[in-house]
């Protein structure tokens, strides 16, 4: 399904229906063993590549990114332009205002940066970015963002899977959960020295173990082809595109496996409003608004391009099974 050499068909094109399913589980059950067992198809460069040079990073990241496997997949939404990707952000460490991380997110420093592993794993420690990335696939995807404010974009990703980093951790069985932290660093993120806040810093965010697993669940260190933007979470930060975008956690510096489900920002600031798990959901309204409809950007005041939310964003096939039985009216 998501691993596939480069090209432009879908695996619907070339292959019956029936075959496509049962590839399609065998590919996520490979993925979530222990063993690779999916190798790249082909040494392609990312195929959506911004002429920005506004994003740049070390050496080794640019050749990992330059590197990475292109997404094989028919996209069928409209790219949101870079341009709109990296002005109109939410990232509260730089403050409130949409053009805010844009303006103000040059003072964080992302190399050199390292990340710190702890809790329930054999392996714990801390490691530089740099050899992690050694040790991980990058790969291109194209995901669809939606806020839940309501408004979305479709942004191409340059990361890896999650699972195979947390893998190479060894967690044990008391490992129920993975909470993640962004840098706190007021003098580099000049909003966490603010007595405005509504937020208490550092940003935390947490998955369910099976969730931080699943295939589509990314850590990104590149959009369009180049080193993620500081105002974008740089240089690593979470993709989980079947939820809304406050789980995808900027600018980590630790990832934990814990026991119970650990605590996460918005949940602590508003808990009626923001919950723990923040699947895409049309028909569960937030408190103030309805999610049945999103606002795509690029979107004018004359012409605000509304479409409908799909359920899990529209990952639906690939997610819903994480959550069968769940009440997700209870568990939103
Ligand atoms: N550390 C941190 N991570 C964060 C946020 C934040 O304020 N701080 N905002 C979240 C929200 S609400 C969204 S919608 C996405 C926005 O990501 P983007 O700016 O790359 O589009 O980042 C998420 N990650
Ligand atoms: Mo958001």
């Amino acid at each position: 399904m998501l691993i596939r050499s480069k090209g432009r068909l879908t695996e619907n094109d070339v292959t019956p229906e029936s075959i496509y399913r049962d590839r399609r589980r065998f590919m996520q059950l490979a993925l979530a063993g222990t063993a690779m067992a999916a190798t790249p198809l082909s040494q392609a460069k990312p195929g959506f590549v911004t002429d920005s040079s506004a994003a740049q990073g070390p050496r080794w990241l640019e050749e990992g990114i330059a590197g990475a496997q292109a997404y094989g997949q028919e996209v069928k939404d409209k790219l949101t332009p870079y341009k709109h990707v990296t002005s109109y952000n939410n990232f509260y460490e730089f403050g409130y205002d949409k053009a805010d991380p844009a303006e103000h997110a040059h003072t964080l420093k992302p190399h050199p940066w390292q990340v710190e592993v702890s809790g329930h794993a054999e392996k714990t420690g801390t490691f530089n970015l740099e050899d992690i990335l050694a040790k991980v696939d990058l790969v291109e995807r194209v995901y669809r963002l939606r806020c839940v404010e309501a408004w979305s974009m479709v942004i191409p990703w340059v990361g890896f899977e999650l699972g195979q980093l947390l893998k190479q951790f060894a967690p044990t069985s008391r490992a129920k959960y993975v909470a993640f932290e962004t840098l706190h660093a007021p003098d580099q993120m000049r909003a966490q020295d603010s007595v405005f806040s509504s937020i208490e810093w550092p940003y935390v965010e947490g998955l369910r173990m099976d969730e931080a697993m699943h295939p589509l669940t990314l850590l990104a260190v590149g959009l369009y082809g180049k080193p993620v933007p500081n105002q974008n979470g740089a240089p690593l930060r979470l993709v989980v595109p079947w939820k809304y975008g406050f789980k995808s956690i900027k600018s980590i510096v630790k990832i934990s496996f814990t026991e119970q489900e650990p605590p996460t920002s918005w949940n602590i600031s508003a808990p009626r409003e923001y919950g723990f798990y923040a699947n895409v959901n049309p028909s569960v309204s937030h408190p103030r608004w309805s999610q049945a409809t999103e606002r795509r950007l690029p979107s004018g005041l004359f012409s605000p391009n509304i479409i409908d939310t799909q359920m899990f964003n529209g990952y639906q096939e690939e997610v819903a099974d994480l959550y069968k039985g769940m009440d997700l009216t209870k568990y939103y």
